[in-house]
């Protein structure tokens, strides 16, 4: 796959105000916040979407497990959240390497436009 910006992103070439990090996982505040807490969790390693992803190897539970417990950091596991993978351009992917939005704080609307 193409490098994108979340490479960059992983790499500190491009600076993101970072929420969580470990060898794996990296979680970022969105630039263009949909809700008062809009955190991108993605996998270090290049993934362009969610169908390429590897199951079985782990790293779909670590981001899911990653993007929980944020949630609970960031105070919003009681009222609710969303988490949410745009998959190609009909799926609103812009960016493609794999990430999970994870949206809340405020009550969301259903279903997305
Ligand atoms: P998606 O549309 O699902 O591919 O989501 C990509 C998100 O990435 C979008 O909500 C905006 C965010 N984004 C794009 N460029 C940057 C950036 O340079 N920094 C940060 N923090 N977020 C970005």
């Amino acid at each position: 796959m193409a490098e994108t910006l979340f490479s960059r992103i992983i790499r500190g070439e491009i600076p993101c105000d970072k929420v969580y990090e470990d060898e794996r996982a990296l979680a970022f505040r969105d630039i263009n916040p949909q809700a008062p807490v809009h955190v991108l969790v993605i996998p270090k390693e290049e993934i362009e979407d969610i169908s390429q992803a590897p199951f079985g190897n782990g790293i779909l539970d670590h981001l899911f497990k990653v993007a929980i417990r944020i949630a609970e950091q960031e105070g919003i596991s009681e009222g609710g959240y969303r988490l949410v993978i745009n998959k190609g351009p009909n799926g609103g992917q812009s960016v493609d390497h794999l990430h999970i939005h994870l949206l809340g704080g405020r009550r969301l609307t259903w279903p997305p436009g």
